[in-house]
Formats: structure tokens, sequence, C-alpha cells
């Protein structure tokens, strides 16, 4: 096939992917397995954005919890302490990290208790109104490796 034939198939494609899946990438996503008794856990992962323009996610949602927030860890006189967050801005070309002691999903009010090898559902809100589908497995932290611990 010539390359100028193959262009203009690729075109309608190139066109349709608009998508917040094309230019922003999840890397290491995962959620912190809890005990059964435990009401809440949290999720976390790195989000790269690829594209030219600043993304802000404006919401979370899943169907694990009965609240989905966005939390950072902030201290106060010297203890700290968890504050919800209304939107996190990705520069273009940059990425953020939620990872514990830091940025993180919070799940409040499980509706079932997660094990190991479940997987979450999470759903990203950008502001242009993209939405990104995440599915974060479920790990002892101890497994989750990858980030970073700060004293
Ligand atoms: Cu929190």
């Amino acid at each position: 096939m010539k390359p100028f034939l193959l262009a203009l198939l690729l075109l309608p494609m190139l066109a349709w992917s608009g998508e917040a899946a094309v230019e922003v990438e999840i890397e290491q996503p995962w959620v912190r397995a809890v005990p059964p008794v435990s009401p809440n856990t949290a999720g976390y992962f790195k989000l790269h954005n690829h594209g030219a323009v600043e993304r802000v996610i404006v919401g979370v949602a899943s169907d694990a919890a009965s609240a989905v927030e966005m939390h950072t860890v902030v201290e106060q006189d010297g203890a700290t302490t968890m504050q919800p967050l209304h939107e996190v801005k990705i520069a273009a070309e940059d990425c953020v990290m939620f990872e514990p002691g830091a940025h993180h999903i919070m799940f409040i009010g499980l509706k079932q208790p997660l094990k190991e090898g479940d997987e979450v559902k999470l759903m990203l809100q950008f502001k242009n109104g993209d939405t990104l589908p995440i599915l974060m497995p479920v790990k002892r932290t101890e497994d989750a490796g990858h980030h970073h611990h700060h004293h």
C-alpha cells in the first residue's frame, strides 16, 4: 500500500482520538488493601500529560465506595492532616504523583471489603469534559513499591 493512501486511512482515527486516553497516561495505579473492618482506603497512581495543554482533574468517581475524593496531606502545627482537593492541575508535558503521604484518591465508605487481587474502577473527570477510566489493582503497601517515603 502506498504511504499516501495509508495516511488517508489513518486520518479518521486520528481525528477521533481527541479523548483523554490518548494524551493522558496512567502509571502504576493501585489501591491499598485494608482489613475488612476498615471503612476507608486510598488509591494512588502517576499521571502523565503528554498533551500540549494543561489538564485539570475536577472530579473522581467510583462504585467501590459511597464517596470518592481527591485528598492531599498537609502539615499543620506539627500534625499531618488530610485536606480535600477540588482540582488537580497537570501542566502540559508534565506529570503528577498520587502517592502515600501526599496526593491520594480517598475511598470513603467501602461498599465491600477489598482484598488483594481485586480491581477498583475509578473514573477521572477533566475540566474540558473528558473522562478517563482507570482500573486500580488492590495491593498491600509493601508490594506496591515505586513510591518514595518522606520523613
Ligand atoms: Cu485522604
